[in-house]
């Protein structure tokens, strides 16, 4: 302890850590961009490529699941989740995009592990290309993404244990 008090922050230095990356096949041209930048971030911070499980599922709508399955399989420290819903003429954008986030939440809170939520909700498709740049640095929301589970791994290992509710 500090004359101030306690201070916590995670720190990113990836080696050791074993990640899933969980993307959404929808909008591929951009969520393949999105992994790009999200494996850049990760080999840049320590991460080993044999530490990487790549999945791929039909949408955004789907990641939740998987990303549960996968926080909650002791194989891995963080799961990163990516996709890119557009919003068309359709509510449909609205009922995808907001279950996706509420379960990506779920699903972290559920296991305790840290599941990223990597998922651009853009208007349009040149306002997802603009956040899926190809250089990997924070205009790619996949290493953006990447950098904030390395980050929550190492934070979660400091803080103190979760008790156990009581009987
Ligand atoms: N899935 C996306 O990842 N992005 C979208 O923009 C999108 N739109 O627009 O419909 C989308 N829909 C598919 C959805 O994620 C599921 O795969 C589908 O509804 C089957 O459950």
């Amino acid at each position: 302890m500090t004359a101030e008090g306690y201070r916590y922050q995670g720190d990113v230095d990836g080696r050791g850590m074993r990640i899933a990356i969980a993307s959404g096949r929808f909008n591929d041209h951009v969520t393949g961009r999105l992994l790009t930048g999200a494996r850049g971030a990760l080999g840049d911070h320590g991460v080993d490529e044999g530490s990487i499980a790549e999945v791929w599922v039909p949408g955004a709508f789907e990641l939740p699941l998987v990303a549960k399955r996968l926080a909650g399989s002791g194989e891995f420290d963080a799961v990163i989740c990516l996709g890119a819903v557009i919003r068309g003429d359709t509510p449909h954008f609205d009922y995808v995009a907001g279950e996706c986030a509420a379960g990506i939440m779920r699903a972290q809170l559920d296991t305790g592990v840290p599941v990223v939520f990597g998922v651009l909700t853009t208007d349009d498709l040149d306002q997802a290309m603009a956040r899926a740049g190809d250089e990997p640095d924070a205009r790619n929301k996949g290493f953006e993404a990447a950098m904030t589970a390395i980050e929550m791994v190492d934070l979660l290992r400091q803080l103190p244990k979760a008790q156990l509710p009581k009987p």
